[in-house]
């Protein structure tokens, strides 16, 4: 597009929206012109590219989930779409810099971490690959918080995201749909056929707001319908006319603190009743816009699973299953057997953990209070599935009660999706096998079809060419544009193995971006850091079995070893942190406090300080991340073995050059098969060897008591020569009081990190070997790209195809 053209555009909507002349916009108009001209392209686009996907009645896939971490649009679009050198031009001559502009986004942070991103890296993945899709979730007013660590803590503010957010969100309240809540079911015969009706309920309307989700140069637009919760401008009459003035009120604010807030809770669950009706009121307004708009294109609901893939982003959405199986009954008198088919057919679950704690289960009260049409739905789904559990298991009750929906006066979402959907797939090799042995084995072993596994992928278009343009610029020189359109040509790369220019061009990049991440550093910490330093990032989700404590130990122990020999002979290192805790997650907060703790005593003792440094960087999120990854020379991926289901933060950094250290969970397995030996570090325990150490019996305090390094360390943590004491990482590491000691295991792997960070050491001061490691990171990233794991799902779950 000519700039001209840019230019036109950008001052007529100036005027529109503001009522200015474009060279008298401020910053802030000027980037709001921006991306309103930007979201009309989008429109253009997806109006052509629906009506192709209409003509030819293409399947669509729609992906459920609580959570979209989208990050920032801007950049993406541009890029995209093709238009970031043009625009870029056109705002020079407003004497404008795009990357200004950039900065100006705030990040849509509707997600927690892992599950939420990759829900993102799909969505582009769909309209990179031409596959029509809609992604559903709720508009939280307020996404994650935005995390401030004051005197060690960590403190939590809320995100007010759509005050600037709001420039890519388009509201259909013309599309508005009512979403039932508590009451009573009523049921009578009517013409000899049996109909069902909620009275005396809560209605709560839910406005459709959409944003688009533009494709790689693929003339595709997809989008994301967020959900908002509002209160039903007639609800309130009959209080009101009572003179109830403030419980009319009170009910409308009740009413729309539904989408309010984004829980911030990962990888664990709070089963509070809010949280149930975010749930219900996503999925209900989805399967009824899903619904509506199979028949506006279709006669009945019949040919649903042949046009339609619905996808469960782990069990938030699970109750899709007795939602759309209500649709299917009530609203459009089907029977049993044929309704269930449907959803069968139509459903597919994608899990994500097997913490326990992550497993969600509601208390059935408050399950059967709050949705009572759908708690009858499914009473009878555990009923029929209960039945047949006695055919397959008879007399195994335990194993019966296990599998069920309702147990123990629980409803289990797992449980609910394994029953019904037609495919469960895990998110990587080991914890599908994990899923399919342990787990879910009881499933597994009545429907081993069900099963499936699909790797995660990040969307690299994103965490690579946008993110690291220095990197991507010479990418093309040397291995030509291949890999902008398919990842897997990052492997031509190898051809410069041992090329000694290659090798000095991909140091100096790196180093380029140490800078531009010393420079954030500097700014945001006030933290002088050495771009010569080994760059060691360990930025994730904060939570034990992460074991971000187990990277503190080490560094406790580098600082001992250095003070003890204050001329050892060590490459100088970064270590860089970066992480938000669930605001209630005691043991996460406190391990926030020792990394603050560790960096205050690191960072400020001379005879360490020029060997080692301690970056705690905060508030992290999409954007941060962008920043930080390019500039990383080891990935920590050190979770306990078994724990971490895929990890996705370990194949960006991989393909921005940055070795693994890690053990052998997730997806660190496939990419240890991908590059060898030779180009990962590789410590600690396996999946197998954690499980039979559990067996065995497992006690810290042998570790504790065989290791003088070890013990050095966590008696430090007691000590008070870190400024505070820190009694309950040390007692939650040796003793039991709050279930098994050092459930995680660092204390088991805690000899074998150090050995390992050691030979870290040892191979960097070998710039060759490191860089020659690092090219065949990213030579070897193409698997986890997330078009891969999307043309699986595709290909095997979904049965969807991208359209011409
Ligand atoms: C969050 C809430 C509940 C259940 C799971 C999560 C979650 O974020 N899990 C993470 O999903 C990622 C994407 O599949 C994985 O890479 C992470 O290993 C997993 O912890």
């Amino acid at each position: 597009m000519q700039k001209e053209k840019i230019l036109s555009l950008l001052s007529e909507k100036c005027m529109q929206s503001f009522g200015c002349d474009l060279d008298e916009a401020t910053k802030q108009q000027t980037y709001r012109a921006v991306c309103l001209v930007v979201r009309d392209l989008l429109v253009q686009t997806r109006n052509d590219f629906c009506s192709r996907y209409e003509k030819q009645q293409a399947k669509q896939v729609y992906y459920m989930s609580m959570e979209f971490l989208v990050g920032t649009s801007l950049h993406n679009n541009l890029y995209n779409l093709g238009l970031e050198d043009s625009f870029r031009a056109a705002l020079a001559d407003l004497n404008v810099d795009l990357d200004d502009l950039y900065e100006i986004e705030p990040d849509a942070g509707l997600g927690n971490g892992g599950l939420g991103r990759l829900a993102s890296c799909y969505m582009d993945a769909m309209s990179s690959l031409h596959i029509p899709a809609t992604g559903f979730s709720l508009r939280y007013e307020f996404g994650i918080f935005k995390q401030k660590i004051i005197d060690g803590w960590q403190m939590e503010f809320p995100d007010n995201w759509l005050d600037m957010g709001d420039v890519w969100l388009i509201p259909r309240k013309e599309d508005a749909v009512e979403v039932k809540f508590g009451g009573q079911v009523h049921e009578w015969m009517q013409d000899g056929k049996l109909k069902i009706e909620q009275y005396d309920y809560t209605p709560v309307l839910a406005v459709p707001y959409d944003m688009f989700i533009s494709g790689y140069d693929s003339g595709a637009v997809n989008k994301l319908v967020l959900w908002s919760a509002k209160s039903p401008s007639n609800m309130d009459m009959n209080a009101f006319s009572r003179g109830d003035y403030v419980k009319a009120i009170e009910q409308n604010a009740m009413a729309e603190a539904i989408s309010k807030v984004l829980y911030p809770a990962d990888d664990h669950v709070e089963g509070k009743i809010l949280r149930l009706k975010q749930q219900y009121l996503f999925v209900s307004a989805s399967l009824q816009s899903i619904v509506k708009n199979h028949l506006k294109h279709f006669d009945s609901l019949d040919s649903l699973p042949q046009k339609a893939a619905i996808h469960i982003n782990d069990t938030h959405p699970a109750l899709c299953v007795p939602e759309l199986l209500r649709i299917l009954l009530d609203d459009y008198g089907y029977d049993w057997d044929r309704a269930w088919d449907i959803c069968q057919n139509t459903l597919a679950y994608t899990n994500h953990t097997v913490m326990s704690e992550a497993l969600e289960r509601w208390p059935e009260y408050l399950f059967r209070e709050q949705l009572p049409r759908i708690y009858q739905l499914v009473a009878e789904i555990n009923r029929r599935l209960v039945n047949q559990l006695n055919t397959v298991y008879p007399g195994d009750l335990a194993k019966i009660e296990y599998m069920a929906v309702i147990a123990n006066n629980e409803v289990r979402m797992a449980n609910l999706c394994l029953a019904c959907c037609h495919k469960v797939n895990g998110v990587s090799k080991l914890h599908s096998d994990i899923l399919k042995d342990s787990i879910f084995h009881d499933y597994y072993h009545i429907a081993p079809d069900k099963f499936t596994n699909v790797t995660n992928g990040i969307a690299y278009r994103r965490w690579l060419c946008q993110s690291n343009p220095k990197l991507t610029e010479k990418l093309r020189e040397w291995i030509g544009d291949g890999f902008l359109h398919d990842a897997n040509a990052l492997e031509k790369l190898m051809k410069y193995y041992d090329k000694a220019n290659v090798l000095q061009d991909l140091q100096k990049i790196k180093r380029y971006n140490k800078e531009v991440l010393c420079n954030y550093i500097a700014r945001s910490n006030g933290i002088n850091v050495d771009p010569n330093s080994i760059f060691d990032v360990q930025i994730k989700r904060l939570h034990e079995y992460k074991r971000q404590l187990l990277n503190v130990l080490h560094i406790m122990h580098l600082y001992c070893v250095i003070k003890e020999n204050p001329n050892l002979d060590i490459p100088p290192r970064t270590f860089i942190f970066a992480a938000k805790a669930s605001a209630g997650y005691f043991m996460a907060k406190q391990v926030i406090r020792l990394i603050d703790a560790v960096s205050k005593l690191v960072n400020s003792d001379p005879a360490v300080r020029e060997k080692v440094k301690v970056v705690f960087l905060e508030d992290y999120k999409v954007s941060l991340a962008e920043i930080i990854i390019p500039a990383a020379d080891i990935s920590e991926q050190i979770s306990i073995a078994g724990k971490e289901a895929s990890g996705t933060g370990n194949m960006k950094l991989m393909i921005n050059g940055a070795v693994t250290l890690g053990t052998l969970d997730g997806a660190n397995v496939e990419i240890h098969e991908q590059v060898g030996d030779d180009n990962i570090f590789l410590f600690g325990l396996t999946a197998p060897e954690v499980e039979e150490l559990w067996k065995k019996g497992y006690n810290p305090v042998e570790y504790y008591n065989g290791n003088l390094e070890l013990r050095r360390v966590i008696d430090m943590l007691t000590s008070g020569v870190l400024g505070s004491r820190f009694d309950e990482i040390a007692k939650s590491l040796l003793t039991n009081s709050y279930g098994a000691a050092d459930a995680y295991m660092t204390l088991a792997d805690f000899d074998s990190y150090v050995r390992k960070q050691e030979e870290v050491g040892r191979t960097y001061l070998d710039k060759r070997k490191f860089f020659n490691m690092s090219l065949v990171n990213i030579a070897k990233a193409g698997l986890f790209s997330a078009d891969r794991a999307v043309t699986e799902y595709a290909d095997d779950i979904w049965q969807v195809k991208g359209i011409k």
